[in-house]
């Protein structure tokens, strides 16, 4: 348990990788300096949770405006027209997260943080994961590091139906305020490592979405409704476990983010599309092949 010195918030860890309860806050009244404190506390636990607030919506949306613009989904219904960056997933109208991913990977610009408040949630189940994408990186091999610090990847929004917004971003990704190397590749928008064919893309994305679930890396929080979570998409992946009955509603606000950053003199080699023209194999590199001729096309 570690005391804060400004707010006199209580902070306790929750794993090893990643994650913290912050006790003592009152997010409805975030004013500059927690706004400080909070991004401090999220460069350093990468996913933070504050039980038993009391945030409306505009709250919800005054706390995300600290810390940057704000967007709504750009592929799914955001149900409150007047509040257009309020995001829901309701279980019982098919809202449930349960594959592993970092949010909006298929933008250019992926969201920066979320920030999410648990509305309704069961009695027990429908807890949340989080990964460290960062202690996924360290403990990879030094060839395998080396390796991906040199790829990039595609990512599209295949899951949303609408395979034609993609994005490329580097397979390692560096956090721009801890400096720290994260490997960004998630099960539910990364389909290509650009620099490779179809074959070893899938084998070595396969290898590393799936690496990046280890246990170890990983923190599981189990909600109370009130409880505020809040993310750096940058450097982490989440998951949501579809073992309960009944309702399930979260409310999230998404603050934008930049264009990821790779390694520096990391990515040395070209894209891999070679499949010869009209043979059965070429057709794994379209959607690639004319993502890099036309910036966004749709997918086969
Ligand atoms: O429902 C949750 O716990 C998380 C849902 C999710 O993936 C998100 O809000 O980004
Ligand atoms: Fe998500």
């Amino acid at each position: 348990m570690v005391d804060d010195t400004r707010n006199s918030w209580q902070v306790e860890r929750l794993a090893g990788a990643l994650g913290a309860e912050v006790r003592g806050a009152d997010l409805s009244q975030t004013d500059e300096m927690d706004a400080a404190v909070i991004r401090r506390l999220l460069a350093e636990h990468m996913v933070i949770f504050f039980p038993d607030q009391q945030l409306d919506r505009e709250a919800h949306l005054r706390l995300g405006a600290f810390f940057g613009p704000l967007e709504g989904h750009p592929n799914l219904k955001n149900p409150y027209s007047d509040q257009g960056e309020i995001f829901e997933l309701a279980a019982t109208a098919g809202g449930i997260a349960d594959e592993w991913h970092t949010d909006l990977t298929f933008l250019p610009e992926p969201a920066l943080m979320s920030i999410l408040r648990m509305v309704k949630c069961p009695e027990t189940g429908g807890d949340t994961m989080w990964t460290s994408l960062c202690a996924a990186y360290d403990a990879l091999s030094e060839p395998l590091k080396e390796l991906c610090d040199g790829l990039s990847a595609l990512h599209d929004s295949h899951p949303h139906d609408r395979a034609d917004r993609m994005a490329i971003h580097p397979v390692v990704r560096v956090h721009p305020e801890t400096g720290r190397k994260a490997l960004y590749v998630n099960e539910h928008f990364t389909r290509r490592i650009v620099e490779m064919g179809q074959v070893e893309s899938d084998a070595l994305l396969g290898l590393l979405t799936r690496w990046v679930q280890q246990p170890r890396f990983t923190v599981r929080h189990r909600w109370r409704e009130g409880t505020v979570g809040i993310w750096d998409n940058r450097c982490t992946q989440h998951y949501v476990l579809d073992d309960f009955e009944g309702e399930r509603v979260i409310n999230r606000v998404t603050v934008m983010g930049d264009r990821p950053e790779g390694v520096k003199e990391g990515q040395r080699w070209q894209p891999w599309v070679i499949g010869r023209r009209g043979s059965a194999m070429a057709r794994h590199d379209r959607q690639l092949k004319r993502f890099l001729r036309d910036g966004s096309a749709a997918a086969d």
